[in-house]
């Protein structure tokens, strides 16, 4: 059975080098031992032109270690050309097999033919494409947002240049849209066409819920996939846990193991409360570095929610006021009521400390 993997936005970056490769390691090893037809990588391969400049190296050694019967093709994202000034793709060599890098390419295999747009690149017209022959399967390999599909996000921001419409796509007789770009995986099944996003292959950013990975598509009649999505473990997950300080400005007692996060992990902690002044604020986020900090790939510790209030534990009003808010999310019994409780006392807490440093 013909089939290819499909993964998208690995972002290999020299600023998170150990682990951007630990996840492409995980993905050639899958690649060695499932030995597909085809892999197809769908853009951002690195995070920005000066990191496929210092990192082709190790990457075509990557690539070099794939089964020599796997093809491996691949378009260029908006990232890889980020900041390229005067200099070209061109003159770099990554070991890719079949890579265009400004114009689409039509790429032909036994079952199965891609059409391969870099971005910014236009696709064909069908004047210009003849559909393709019975009991071929056609896949567009395209980066960027695919338009009506309500994909918004972070990356929204991003999407006005890079919109992409699957109607063309449609037109010239593709059945599988192999998609990178959006960095949450996106699956539409839908007749005639399979619009895929395997979603960033590592967590590039706070936000990035949910594990990573990519698709394993195995084809056994013309227009039918059968999609797996395969994880990688080496990519982690973005965790957000809220950790709410003791009325007395301390830190609660924690532990990496009781909030399920893992050594790949980027750990967002959300401090909130009241502490007597910076240096205990200080003191809070080196314990937490030394300690979870330690747990995880990265932690990352935000304190927009932490007032310095100081007195803040003999305080009446600010004590009285943690006291029943703290009875009250003990008492909480679903997950969103937590989450207003928590967004109630940090608004809370606000109000709190301008009406106490008023008065003083
Ligand atoms: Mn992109």
């Amino acid at each position: 059975m013909p089939s290819f993997l499909h993964i998208a936005d690995l972002h290999l970056s020299r600023s998170s080098q150990d682990y951007s490769f630990c996840v492409l390691t995980e993905f050639c090893s899958y690649v060695i031992e499932h030995r597909p037809e085809l892999v197809l990588i769908a853009g951002d391969i690195f995070d920005e032109f000066a990191d496929a400049e210092a990192l082709r190296v190790p990457f075509r050694e990557h690539i070099a270690s794939l089964p020599a019967e796997t093809r491996v093709l691949a378009i260029p994202g908006n990232h890889d050309i980020l900041r390229m000034g005067s200099r070209k793709l061109d003159v770099l060599d990554f070991g890719i097999g079949e890579f265009p890098l400004h114009h689409f390419q039509l790429l032909h295999g036994a079952d199965l033919e891609v059409l391969a747009v870099p971005f910014g690149a236009s696709p064909p017209s069908p004047e210009d494409l003849p559909p393709p022959a019975d009991g071929v399967n056609r896949v567009a390999l395209v980066h960027g947002t695919l338009t009506g599909l309500g994909l918004a996000g972070p990356e929204q921001a991003e999407a006005d240049d890079a919109a992409l419409d699957p109607l063309a796509y449609e037109k010239l007789g593709v059945s599988y849209i192999a998609a990178g770009h959006i960095h949450k995986p996106f699956l539409s099944q839908g007749s005639p066409c399979v619009y895929a996003y395997p979603g960033s292959a590592r967590v590039w950013r706070r936000g990035e819920e949910g594990p990573r990975g990519f698709y394993h598509v195995r084809t056994n009649r013309p227009g039918n996939y059968d999609i797996e999505r395969v994880e990688l473990r080496a990519s982690g997950q973005y965790r957000r846990v809220v950790v709410t300080l003791n009325a007395d400005g301390s830190l609660p007692e924690l532990h990496g193991k009781d909030m399920l996060v893992e050594a790949a992990d980027l750990l967002e902690l959300v401090l909130t409360g009241l502490v007597p002044d910076d240096a205990a604020l200080e003191r809070i986020a080196r314990d937490l570095r030394n300690t979870l900090g330690r747990e995880v790939r990265e932690l990352a510790l935000n304190t927009d929610d932490v007032f310095v209030l100081s007195g803040a534990a003999s305080h009446p009003l600010a004590r009285g006021f943690l006291e029943a808010w703290k009875l009250r999310y003990e008492q909480a019994e679903t997950e969103q009521e937590r989450e207003v409780l928590v967004k109630a006392r940090e608004l809370g807490l606000r109000k709190l400390k301008s009406r106490i440093e008023a008065r003083s």
